[in-house]
């Protein structure tokens, strides 16, 4: 039984306590049309460029749409069409641009460290059952209470196309016993049987949820018929807050052969964002 309400809507535009306060009671904040549309439609474009046409976008919709077979994270497609989206500059770029260091500050309320391991989401229908299970971020990438998520939708997600939901207040119950689960990560987190309000909403594109490292949050899985769920995140933490060594690869590329930073980086035309962690002063 799941008795899932609407995320709470914050605004850039708040007092940064008050977003800070909420940050902390809900254990997460959602901001509505964050990053502009153009971003988010150029974005999406180099995403779907790599896709070798398996997933294109509908002309009629706008919605990226399945054109080949279903697939999920670590399925051979998906390990084919992964490294092409990992070697894009202006996707690991993104979370480095001046709006996106500006919302991070703003809820960390200090200096940010973004983590160099960057995802993006392909969720294809036919996959009914491998959508990300619950999990806490503070358990897969062993970070800190500064460590939070940063989502992004790069088009309007609406309920069939497996959104992402969150638990609330989850955050402040601590790192919780992890079970092996199908889908995404492979691990899912404890739930309690009085834990069934969810927070979860359509998504517009450019609308931005950031959750606390200790957040439970899972994804719905993909029931359309040929809509194709995208989306991009990545990592951050207060600056000076320990990072863990697994989070300075590219996603993947413990299993995927090949993909390191060399290669990540062949392409690049800049030198900005690479290896840029090396200087941290404290990996461990
Ligand atoms: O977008 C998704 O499907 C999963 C996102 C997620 O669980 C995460 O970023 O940790």
């Amino acid at each position: 039984m799941s008795d899932n309400q609407a995320f709470v809507v914050s605004s850039v535009n708040e007092e940064q306590e008050q977003l800070q306060a909420r940050f902390q009671e809900l254990g997460y904040l959602f901001f509505k049309r964050y990053v502009p549309d153009a971003t988010c439609n150029d974005l999406l474009a180099s995403l779907l460029a790599q896709t070798g046409q398996q997933v294109a976008l509908d002309p009629a919709s706008g919605l990226p749409t399945l054109r080949g077979r279903p697939f999920v994270e670590a399925d051979t497609d998906w390990d084919i069409i992964y490294p092409r989206i990992q070697a894009l500059e202006e996707f690991h770029g993104f979370f480095h641009t001046r709006p996106m260091l500006d919302l991070m500050r703003l809820v960390s309320g200090t200096e940010v460290f973004v983590y160099p391991m960057k995802m993006a989401r392909i969720s294809t229908p036919g996959k009914i059952g491998y959508e990300t299970p619950p999990h806490q971020d503070a358990y897969s990438h062993h970070a800190g209470p500064t460590m939070a998520g940063i989502w992004v939708a790069l088009h309007d997600i609406s309920a069939p196309m497996g959104r992402v939901k969150v638990l609330p207040g989850s955050h402040k119950g601590g790192v919780r016993k992890v079970f092996k689960a199908a889908g995404v990560g492979g691990v899912q987190c404890e739930i309690y049987p009085d834990e069934t309000c969810w927070h979860v909403a359509d998504s517009a594109r450019g609308d931005v949820l950031i959750f606390h490292s200790a957040t439970v949050h899972k994804a719905e899985p993909n029931t359309t018929d040929s809509t194709v769920r995208m989306s991009v995140d990545t990592r951050f933490c207060d600056y000076g807050a320990p990072v863990f060594s697994t989070n300075l690869e590219p996603h993947h590329g413990w299993r995927i052969d090949g993909l390191d930073w060399q290669r990540v980086y062949r392409d690049w035309r800049h030198k900005d964002y690479q290896y840029y962690w090396k200087e941290y002063p404290n990996l461990f």
